[in-house]
């Protein structure tokens, strides 16, 4: 039995790649228990070789894993997330048309829900496991290999279709109970960490770490706590310090990603792991870290001692400023009133500790005076947030197959033109997937809003349109934004309506005030980003440009751009520009960023001029700079080295 696993190809839309971490478990995992195993991830694939694939994706992809079964792969499983589940099938069936025989399998959290319904639609998926991989493929997988069948009956976690047609849903399988179990990533069976790397330039080195599996709550817009049955398991403080550790032994590795959802559910844990690693680090035998969190289960003693470890950035996710509407979502931040969650962004900043703050907005039950709420909070946030800062990120509701909000909406959600999904960027583009996702909305929700709530599809876009501005202002200009509302006694949100009414952009709306204090910060702000562009952080790292995951790296400083670049050009496809820092000191911090679609011409037609030139960039790109210029599209930094012919 050689068992071939692959991740679907999607665009990285995150601006940084990095490989699967549950492909490199289960790979050494099979390994380790006698089986041989392949691993492909396509995401990679994608990103580097077919860039231009388009319409192809699908038989591009079913090209390259129809090679490595006629070179012997005896069973195929793919892992998907909902963003994938479209192009995970297309590909699947075009390998059943390839090999009418060779057994396939789905994995992973995009399965959710839809695990039944998958056997039961598509004929080229042989069986759906729903949960942990482990033990429910190597129980398979031996069983195949002793008996020479492959059969799913008795088969714990597995869905899968009797040679009757009838749909068998074998119980539930338990998780493994000690998650040190899991074997070491195997990191020789996917392409070197530093090839992924170098496809989104030099300066990332952000390394996915599995350090804990599930998620106890079932907040209504997600789907990971029923994934993993509301369970919540980390792997033990020393493993959880030995495989950070054990990533410097890795080319390109600078920054770990701990992948757990909830760091600090269990503070003791969370505790003695800061501990570990804060020893280490002193000894240099650590790298800086990123946690995904729930702002209940940070207090000020965690903080402290995550920033002491080299903790330099949290994705919170705070959903809403309204209780209410968090409770009504299920998201009960328990002991937290805005207050205390406004008390803790900021100890976070100070700590050094970038908090990312996720908001949803739209969730039901948000009345005008809740979104009120919830952009005064960011303003203030943002404004008060000093040394790691703070960023902002805003969602709608796109409800998953398999979370509480999507059980009886069938009728109540759907596709929005114009709004782009949040949870599926990038992915479900080419003619197969749009077919399957028409074909079957119940199945991939993933691409449908919420248009059952008041104000309907109108009320969406409103709700798009501050996803789309409003970060990028407070992120921008944080303290005169604060300083704007105060003079004019206006809220964020109002301060929205005026611009947006008004076709105007933030820093004219804070011009026409004419109030010299307000000038003054303004004129601060825009400096202190042009010096961050010159001199921060970003200085030694590379501006990188994602076109729906087609990077572009610009080897040269980056530029200073004009503050009034028109920001509501529509945006299309996303687009993202990554600041990367080779970090020198653990409160290093990297910033992604959603720009619009002028900047990302300009940096598509940079990327272009210098592609192939290493630094200091070519005399074309000067001209190219020049021409750009000349046009008033950016400005030139007064004298950048890197820019000196
Ligand atoms: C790392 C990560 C990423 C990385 C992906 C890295 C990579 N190359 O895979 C990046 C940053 C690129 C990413 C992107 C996105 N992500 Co993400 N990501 C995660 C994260 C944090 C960890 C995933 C992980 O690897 N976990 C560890 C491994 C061990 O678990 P696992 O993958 O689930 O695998 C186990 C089982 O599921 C099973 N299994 C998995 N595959 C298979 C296959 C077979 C055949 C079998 C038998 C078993 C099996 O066995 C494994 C071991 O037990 C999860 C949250 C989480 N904690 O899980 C979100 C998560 C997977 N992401 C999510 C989302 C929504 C996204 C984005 C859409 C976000 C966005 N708005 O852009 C994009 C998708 C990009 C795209 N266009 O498709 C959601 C998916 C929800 C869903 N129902 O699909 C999650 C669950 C976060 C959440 N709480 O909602 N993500
Ligand atoms: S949003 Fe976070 S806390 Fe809520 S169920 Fe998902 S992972 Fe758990």
């Amino acid at each position: 039995m050689r068992f071939l696993l692959a991740s679907a190809p999607h665009a990285d839309t995150f601006g940084y790649s990095m490989p699967p971490p549950g492909l490199l478990r289960l790979g050494g995992w099979l390994r380790r228990n006698g089986i041989e195993v392949l691993l492909e991830d396509l995401a990679y694939r994608q990103a580097s070789l077919w860039s231009d694939a388009g319409e192809q994706l699908a038989d591009d992809a079913a090209a390259l894993l129809a090679q490595k079964v006629r070179d012997g792969a005896t069973c195929l499983g793919f892992s998907v997330m909902g963003a994938t589940l479209p192009i995970g099938l297309c590909i699947a069936e075009r390998m059943r048309r390839a090999f009418p025989t060779l057994p396939i399998l789905i994995g992973g959290p995009g399965t959710q829900g839809v695990d039944a319904a998958l056997i039961e639609r598509f004929p080229f998926v042989d069986a759906v496991l729903r949960g942990e991989g482990e033990e429910a493929l190597t129980g398979l997988l031996t069983d195949a290999q002793t008996s020479g069948t492959l059969s799913f009956r008795g088969h714990a976690g597995f869905t899968w279709r009797d040679p009757s047609g009838r749909i068998v849903r074998e119980p539930d399988r338990s998780p493994l109970a000690d998650l040190d179990a899991v074997a070491a990533p195997a990191w020789d069976l996917l392409p070197p960490l530093a090839d992924y790397k170098a496809l989104t330039g030099a300066a990332d080195g952000l390394v996915p770490v599995d350090s804990g599996r599930g998620c106890a709550y079932d907040c209504s817009f997600c789907t990971i706590g029923r994934y993993w049955r509301r369970r919540s398991r980390a792997l033990s403080p020393l493993r959880l310090a030995d495989e950070i550790e054990a990533l410097q032994q890795l080319p390109g590795a600078r920054q770990a990603y701990l992948c757990h959802d909830i760091f600090g559910a269990d503070k003791q844990h969370a505790l003695a792991f800061c501990n570990e690693l804060e020893h280490r680090k002193d000894a240099g035998r650590a790298l800086p870290f990123e946690v995904r969190a729930r702002l209940d289960h940070l207090d000020a003693e965690l903080i402290e001692r995550m920033a002491a470890a080299g903790c330099y950035r949290v994705l919170v996710g705070v959903e809403s400023a309204s209780k209410r509407v968090r409770e009504a979502a299920n998201k009960d931040l328990k002991g937290t009133d805005t207050a205390e969650l406004e008390r803790r962004v900021l100890l976070l900043a100070e700590a050094g500790i970038t908090p990312i703050l996720s908001l949803i907005l739209g969730l039901p039950g948000e009345e005008r005076e809740d979104l009120a709420d919830s952009l005064n909070f960011l303003a203030r946030t943002t404004a008060h947030a000093t040394r790691g800062g703070a960023q902002v990120s805003l969602h709608l509701v796109n409800p998953q197959p398999g979370c509480g909000l999507s059980e009886g909406l069938a009728d109540a959600t759907r596709e929005v033109p114009g709004i782009p999904p949040d949870m599926a960027l990038g992915a479900g583009l080419t003619a197969p997937e749009r077919v399957l996702i028409e074909a079957h909305p119940d199945l991939f929700s993933t691409w449908h809003l919420l248009t059952n709530q008041v104000g309907g599809a109108a009320h969406l876009r409103f709700l798009h349109e501050i996803a789309r501005e409003v970060p990028e202002v407070l992120m921008r200009y944080p303290r005169t934004h604060l300083a704007v509302m105060q003079h004019t006694g206006q809220g964020a949100l109002e301060l929205f309506e005026q611009r947006r009414a008004q076709k105007i952009i933030f820093d004219t709306q804070a011009r026409l005030l004419a109030d010299e204090r307000i000038d003054a910060l303004l004129a601060w702000e825009q400096s202190k980003l042009r010096g961050a562009a010159r001199l921060g952080p970003w200085r030694q790292g590379t501006l990188d440009f994602e076109d729906g995951g087609r990077p572009i790296e610009l080897h040269h400083e980056p530029l200073e751009l004009p503050a009034d670049i028109e920001p509501n050009t529509p945006l299309g496809p996303a687009y993202f520009l990554v600041g990367r820092a080779t970090p020198t000191d653990f409160t290093s911090a990297m910033a992604t960023r959603r720009i619009s679609a002028d900047l990302f011409h300009i940096y598509q037609d940079l990327g272009k001029a210098c592609r192939g030139h290493a630094a200091p960039p070519a005399r074309e790109l000067l001209e190219h700079l020049a021409t750009l210029e000349g046009g008033a599209l950016i400005s030139l930094p007064t004298s950048p080295p890197a820019l000196r012919p």
